[in-house]
C-alpha cells in the first residue's frame, strides 16, 4: 500500500524560514508575545496558510487557525496546534515545529485530494511560552475556557504593557469568540524538550500526560544600607535571603526521589548596586510534578520556609501566584493511534510524561487530546542550540499525517 507522506523539503523549509524571523540585533531568536517580531511570524504563517488556500480566524485574543472545511461540513473539527511565540534566545523547533507540521499534513491531504469527514484545523496559540506575560498557555487556556478572555487581555506584562493592546497594536485582536470551534480531537506534535527519547534510541514518545506547573513570584524586602560598614549581625538583607531561597529549592529537589523540578530563572535586586546591601529582591518560582499531591506538598514546603527565612532574616517576604495548572492524562485512544502508527512505520516509540506545559494541556479541557514528541539533541530547548534532526522532524510529521487521517476518516 502506497503511503501518504508530507512533503519534508517544504516543512524543512518553513522550519528554517520561521527560524530566522524576529532576531535581534545580537541575532537571538526572540519572539515574545505580541511583540513585532512576533507579528512578522504571525504575518509568515498567515501568508502560508493562504497560499495552502485555508480560511483564516484569528479570535478576541490572537489565536490564529487554518481552516479546511473539506468534506467535513458542520463536523466538530480535527485540530493540530502549537505556538510560535518563543522565549528569549530561543531554538527554532519549540512551537512552530508542530503548528507548520499541523500545515504541512493538511497541504499534503489537500493536495492528495483525500476527503476527510470533518475539518480539519491548524491553530497557532497566543502566548504559550508566558515571557511576557503570564501565565504560560495563556491564548489556549482562554480558548478552553480557563480564563476569561476580558482578564487575559488586560494582562501586565514585565514590560508595562497590557496584552490587550499590543494585540492590537500588532492587528491580530481578532473578531471570532474564543472557543468558537470545539474540536473533536487535538493532536499536538513537539519537540520533547528533553533527553529520554534520545538516550533510549527511540524516535517517537507518544504523551500520556503532562506534569502540573506552580509559578510564583516572590518579593522579599530589607534595608538598603552601606556593603562596608554594616555589620552582617546587623542587615536585613534581601538578595542574601533571595540565596538562601534558591538554596532550599535545590537542595529540596535535589535530595527528594520524587520527580519534582525548581527553578528560579528571574531575579532582580533593588537599587541594584555593587556597594548597597540589597533592599529588594524580586524573583520567580516554577515548580513542577506529573502528581498533584506531590506538587501541593512542594507548594506548602516553600510557603513554610519563607515564614521561617522572613524570621530569621528580619525581612518582609510575600509571594503572589502567577501561574496553576494540574497535571493533565491525555486520550488513551489517541496515544493508542500514535503508537499504532509509529508501529507501522517501523518506528520506535514508547509512552511518556511531558515535562514541559503544552497547549494541548489547556485544549484537553475541552476535547481528547494527546501529543507526539520527537527527540532532542542532549535534551536541550530554550536555547538556540536546540536541535532535532531532519530525519525525525519528518517521522513525526507523518505520524502526525497518519493520526490525523484516522481521526478523519469515518
Ligand atoms: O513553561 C513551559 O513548559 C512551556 O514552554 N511554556
Ligand atoms: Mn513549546
Ligand atoms: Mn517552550
Ligand atoms: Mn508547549
Amino acid at each position: 500500500m502506497s503511503r501518504r507522506s508530507i512533503d519534508p523539503a517544504r516543512l524543512l523549509r518553513r522550519i528554517s524560514t520561521l527560524g530566522e524571523i524576529g532576531r535581534d540585533a545580537e541575532g537571538r531568536l526572540v519572539r515574545l508575545a505580541a511583540s513585532d517580531s512576533e507579528k512578522l511570524g504571525r504575518d509568515q504563517f498567515v501568508a502560508w496558510l493562504e497560499e495552502a488556500g485555508l480560511e483564516v480566524a484569528v479570535d478576541h485574543i490572537g489565536n490564529i487557525f487554518g481552516i479546511w472545511n473539506g468534506a467535513g461540513g458542520e463536523e466538530k473539527p480535527i485540530m493540530i496546534g502549537s505556538h510560535i511565540d518563543t522565549v528569549i534566545n530561543a531554538g527554532i523547533y519549540d512551537g512552530c515545529y508542530g503548528v507548520l507540521a499541523g500545515l504541512e499534513v493538511i497541504q499534503t491531504l489537500k493536495d492528495e485530494g483525500f476527503e476527510p469527514s470533518r475539518p480539519i484545523v491548524v491553530a497557532a496559540f497566543t502566548n504559550e511560552e508566558g515571557v511576557r506575560y503570564a501565565p504560560d498557555m495563556m491564548g489556549s487556556l482562554v480558548y478552553s475556557g480557563g480564563l476569561d478572555v476580558a482578564a487575559a487581555l488586560k494582562t501586565l506584562g514585565t514590560d508595562g504593557t497590557l496584552l490587550g493592546d499590543e494585540l492590537a497594536r500588532i492587528g491580530y485582536a481578532g473578531t471570532h469568540a474564543p472557543g468558537f470551534m470545539t474540536p473533536h480531537a487535538y493532536v499536538e506534535l513537539h519537540i520533547e524538550q528533553g533527553p529520554v527519547l534520545e538516550r533510549e534510541g527511540l524516535s517517537v514518545g507518544a504523551v500520556e500526560n503532562l506534569q502540573g506547573i506552580s509559578w510564583q513570584r516572590v518579593t522579599i524586602d530589607g534595608d538598603a544600607n552601606h556593603a562596608g560598614t554594616t555589620p552582617i549581625s546587623m542587615r536585613r538583607d534581601a538578595g542574601y535571603a533571595a540565596a538562601r531561597v534558591i538554596a532550599f529549592l535545590r537542595d529540596r529537589a535535589k535530595s527528594s526521589n520524587t520527580p519534582t523540578v525548581a527553578t528560579v530563572g528571574c531575579i532582580a535586586f533593588e537599587p541594584n548596586a555593587i556597594n548597597v546591601i540589597p533592599s529588594r529582591a524580586t524573583f520567580t518560582v516554577d515548580l513542577r510534578d506529573p502528581d498533584e499531591d506531590r506538587l501541593k506538598e512542594e507548594e506548602a514546603a516553600l510557603a513554610a520556609f519563607l515564614e521561617l527565612l522572613s524570621a530569621e532574616e528580619k525581612v518582609g517576604i510575600s509571594a503572589e501566584r502567577l501561574a496553576r495548572f494540574e497535571p493533565v492524562k491525555f486520550d488513551s485512544a489517541i496515544v493508542r493511534l500514535i503508537e499504532a502508527a509509529a508501529g507501522d512505520r517501523g518506528l520506535a516509540c514508547r509512552r511518556m510524561t511531558s515535562g514541559a506545559g503544552h497547549d494541548a494541556q489547556m485544549i484537553a479541557r475541552i476535547a481528547p487530546s494527546a501529543m507526539i514528541f520527537v527527540p532532542s539533541r542532549s535534551g536541550i530547548s530554550h536555547n538556540p542550540k536546540e536541535f532535532t534532526t531532519d530525519v525525525d522532524l519528518i517521522a513525526g510529521a507523518n505520524i502526525l499525517l497518519d493520526v490525523v487521517c484516522g481521526l478523519a476518516t469515518g
